[in-house]
Order: C-alpha cells, then sequence, then structure tokens
C-alpha cells in the first residue's frame, strides 16, 4: 500500500540528510528539495494545492528548527507525520453519527461509476451490529439489481428492490419504510453518475429531498487519483463523509491525501480489499504511521 508515496518521502528525507551534511539547512538549500519533493507528489497524483500545502508546511517546520546532522531523517519524516496529521480528518464516527440519527437512521451511499458503492454497502451491512436493509436505488445500471441482492443472499440482509429503469427515490423510501418497521438501519445503494449525468444527478437530489438520509457516504476510489477532486466538486455540499476504497492497489497516496484536502471532510471509512471483511475505520495516527 502507498509504496511509491513511501518511496518519496524516503528519497526526499535522504536529500535532507546529505544537504544538512555539508551546511546548515537554510531556504537556499531547501527549496531546491521541496520542489524536487512537490514534483513527485504530483507524480504520485497528489493535487496542486495538496502538494502545495505539504511543501509550505514542510517548509515552515524544517526551517523553524534546527536541523542537526544525525536527526536530519528522523525530523524529516515528524514534520511530514505532522503535516499529513493536519490535512487529514479521521473525526467521523459511525457510531455516534447513528445515535445522533432519526429513527430509522437512513444512510446513502454516492459516487462516481465503479468507485465501489455497491461493494461498501455490503461491507457496511456486514460491519454494522444494527440490522441493515439493503436498497436497491441503482436502479439504473444493468444487473445492479441482482449484484445487490446477491451479497444481501450472502450476508442474511433484506434488499428492497423494484424494477429497473422505476423511480429510485421510491425505492429507497420503501426501503426506509422497511427499516422503520422492523428497526433496522437502511442502507441506501445509488447510481454510479458524474455532474456531466445531469438526469442522473437531479434523480440523486430528489432521494435525497424525499428520503432525508442521516449520513451520506461519498464512496471515491483511491485508484482515481486526482480524478477524486472533480469528483468532490460533483457531489459538493451533498456527503457528510468520505469512503476511500481500493486503498489495497493504490501506490501513490494521491487520492485520500487530494480530497481530504479540497473537501475538508472526514475519511470514514477506507475499502482495502474485495471480501466484506475488508472495511477499515479510518485511523489517520496509524495509517500515517504505516506510510512514514
Ligand atoms: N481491491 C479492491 N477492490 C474493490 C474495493 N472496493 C470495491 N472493489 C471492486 O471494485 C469493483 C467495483 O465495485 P462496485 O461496488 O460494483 O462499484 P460501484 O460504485 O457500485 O459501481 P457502479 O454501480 O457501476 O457505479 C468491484 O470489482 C469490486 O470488487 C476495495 O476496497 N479493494
Ligand atoms: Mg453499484
Amino acid at each position: 500500500m502507498l509504496d511509491k508515496f513511501k518511496d518519496s518521502v524516503k528519497e526526499f528525507s535522504s536529500d535532507v540528510k546529505s544537504a544538512v551534511a555539508e551546511k546548515e539547512l537554510d531556504e537556499d538549500t531547501i527549496d531546491p528539495l521541496l520542489s524536487d519533493l512537490r514534483l513527485k507528489l504530483l507524480q504520485n497524483n497528489v493535487s496542486l494545492e495538496a502538494a502545495e500545502e505539504i511543501e509550505e508546511e514542510l517548509r515552515d517546520q524544517l526551517l523553524g528548527e534546527q536541523v542537526k546532522r544525525g536527526g536530519a531523517g528522523e525530523r524529516v519524516n515528524e514534520a511530514v507525520k505532522k503535516t499529513l496529521m493536519d490535512i487529514l480528518d479521521d473525526s467521523f464516527s459511525l457510531e455516534k453519527e447513528l445515535e445522533d440519527a432519526e429513527e430509522p437512521p437512513v444512510m446513502f451511499l454516492v459516487g462516481f461509476n465503479g468507485s465501489g458503492k455497491t461493494t461498501t454497502a455490503a461491507k457496511l451491512a456486514d460491519y454494522l451490529e444494527q440490522e441493515v436493509v439493503l436498497g436497491a436505488g441503482d436502479t439504473f445500471r444493468a444487473a445492479s439489481i441482482e449484484q445487490l441482492k446477491e451479497h444481501g443472499d450472502n450476508l442474511g440482509a433484506k434488499v428492497i428492490s423494484h424494477e429497473y429503469e422505476s423511480d429510485p427515490a421510491a425505492v429507497a423510501y420503501d426501503a426506509v419504510e422497511h427499516a422503520e418497521n422492523e428497526d433496522k438501519v437502511a442502507l441506501i445503494d445509488t447510481a454510479g453518475r458524474s455532474h456531466a449525468d445531469r438526469n442522473l444527478m437531479n434523480e440523486l437530489e430528489k432521494m435525497v429531498r424525499v428520503n432525508e438520509p442521516d449520513i451520506t457516504f461519498l464512496v471515491v476510489d483511491a485508484l482515481a487519483g486526482n480524478d477524486v477532486l472533480e469528483q468532490a466538486d460533483a457531489y459538493e455540499g451533498m456527503f457528510d463523509a468520505i469512503i476511500v476504497t481500493k486503498m489495497d492497489v493504490d501506490e501513490n497516496g494521491g487520492a485520500i491525501i487530494s480530497i481530504s484536502q479540497k473537501s475538508g471532510k472526514p475519511v470514514a471509512f477506507i475499502g482495502t480489499g474485495q471480501g466484506y471483511d475488508d472495511l477499515e475505520e479510518f485511523d489517520k495516527k496509524s495509517f500515517v504511521e504505516k506510510i512514514i
């Protein structure tokens, strides 16, 4: 996971080490190293804004303190850690949100095509202690309903569905009603869509209006890299927290850093594989420690 990102930090750290072996770390020495790092981060699909924020923070932290020869590597690592801790947000607690939610709690999963919404809905159904009803709110893509039903069968969770091409707001409504009668949590899968899909975006707005979800997760795919910025834009104002999937196959780390910096929203979970268990609550400290 995130091997390229780790390598970039290592190279930066060893560049700083060699620089302080020659002379003290001042602006003239550190600026070219920081530009190199920025370039590497951009190559890792970290957005320009996020890369610049990392660069600025590192400049402040490394120039502010005297970096000694022996301790340079450690000092750089600490600075990178602190910078990432500032950008990443893991303050979301699903348990607490569910406590505060109306009865029945209603969760939506939204996002671009193929980002992992349906799989993540199934993972969440498995993860939650409460009983869950799944709403097949993707009435658009071929086989989407069968896909969700298969998960429902595997997990012993009820799936509420209508016909293809039918109004997904009505599907969600029925799922919420079922959740209310049976004391369950409603988890609503939705069709993949981007802002280019005007009709589908309007449809989603209607689903939200009719069903007033307590928690809406934006599901993004780590492999989308910098394109997650467009996704954050398309769904701006519509989501409470982010789930970043496919972290198990991401080398760059760009997506999670960029979307955190851009949206200012917490990352609630990360997807780390295709199994139902492969969903982790996002813990930025252990995440940062793992990569640095
Ligand atoms: N390696 C890995 N694969 C994942 C993860 N999450 C989802 N996938 C895979 O990504 C593919 C797409 O997942 P879906 O859940 O169908 O995505 P979706 O957002 O519902 O797709 P649409 O409904 O077409 O928009 C599937 O093959 C999943 O198994 C993950 O965390 N890691
Ligand atoms: Mg789907």
